[in-house]
């Protein structure tokens, strides 16, 4: 098992959701924490405690990952000691709206595209470099059953999610050479944020998604993206696809 201890993991998204339970998990086995999300309320709350309970350090970034600049600047600003990166963990990412492509609100396909796929590749362009010259190191990348199957009006999301599969395997290829581990977790249904999110913030809408199932818990996701980051040294888990005991696939759900 690699020992994670002292090693520096950068998370985007960190401050809700599947982010938010790796950098816990991430925080027991001793890693140090480069937080990333737009809230930053969250981040530093979140980054004291686990600093308090775990005794790690961890710093926190204000960072869109749809801004190319920003996140150039970000890593910039950073000194020595954070740049160097150990596991990028490409978390952020978000579902807006449930429509047919013919009626479809166009602002929401911006959003799902600049974040899910620009904003990982944007975030890897600038954090990957430091681990080529090293020659080792992971990315682990969240991508989702709708990156296997689509569902019905899960269109352009499901497009951003095989968009982070094809991505996956293909740094997989760039990086063969390079001691650099690319991994791809991708959950079904959990139970976060996520479809608040995507109902702006109908609570109501967000809870029928998960109704008559029990779904995954974001610890259940980080315990598989902890299992991908602990293997020995020769071994690369290449894909973790986790759903919940009642979903067989994107569009298979059996509902009590
Ligand atoms: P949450 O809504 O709980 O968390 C999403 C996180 O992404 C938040 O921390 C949010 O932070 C961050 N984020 C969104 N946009 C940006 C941005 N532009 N820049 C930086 N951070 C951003 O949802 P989940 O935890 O469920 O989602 C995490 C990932 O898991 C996503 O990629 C999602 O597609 C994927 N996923 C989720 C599933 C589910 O059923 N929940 C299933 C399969 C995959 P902030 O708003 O503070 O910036
Ligand atoms: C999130 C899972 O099925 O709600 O990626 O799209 S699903």
């Amino acid at each position: 098992m690699t020992d994670l201890k002292g090693k520096l993991i950068l998370i985007t998204g960190a401050s809700s959701g599947i982010g938010e339970a790796c950098a816990t998990e991430f925080a027991k086995i001793g890693a140090n924490l480069l937080l990333a999300a737009r809230r930053l309320d969250r981040l530093t709350k979140l980054s004291k405690e686990l600093e308090e309970k775990y005794k790690i350090k961890t710093k926190c970034i204000l960072l869109d990952v749809r801004k190319y600049d920003d996140v150039k600047n970000t890593y910039n600003n950073l000194n020595q000691e954070w740049k160097k990166v150990d596991i990028i963990l490409n978390n952020a990412g978000l579902a807006r709206g449930f429509s047919k492509v013919y009626d479809a609100d166009t602002n929401d396909w911006e959003e799902m595209i600049d974040t899910n796929v620009k904003g990982l590749i944007y975030v890897t362009r600038i954090f990957l470099p430091q681990m080529v010259e090293r020659m080792e190191g992971q990315i682990i990348n969240i991508g989702s059953t709708a990156g296997h199957e689509v569902y019905a009006y899960g269109n352009v999301y499901a497009a951003t999610k095989f968009a982070v599969k094809a991505i996956s395997q293909a740094i997989r290829l760039d990086v063969l050479d390079k001691g650099i581990k690319v991994t791809s977790v991708d959950p079904g249904m959990v139970i976060t944020e996520f479809s608040k999110v995507r109902f702006s913030g109908n609570e109501e809408r967000a809870n029928k998604v998960y109704e008559g199932i029990e779904p995954l818990t974001a610890k259940d996701v980080a315990d598989a993206v902890i299992f991908a980051a602990t293997r020995p040294k020769n071994v690369n888990i290449n894909q973790i696809i986790l759903t919940p005991l009642q979903q067989a696939s994107s569009t298979q759900v059996y509902r009590k």
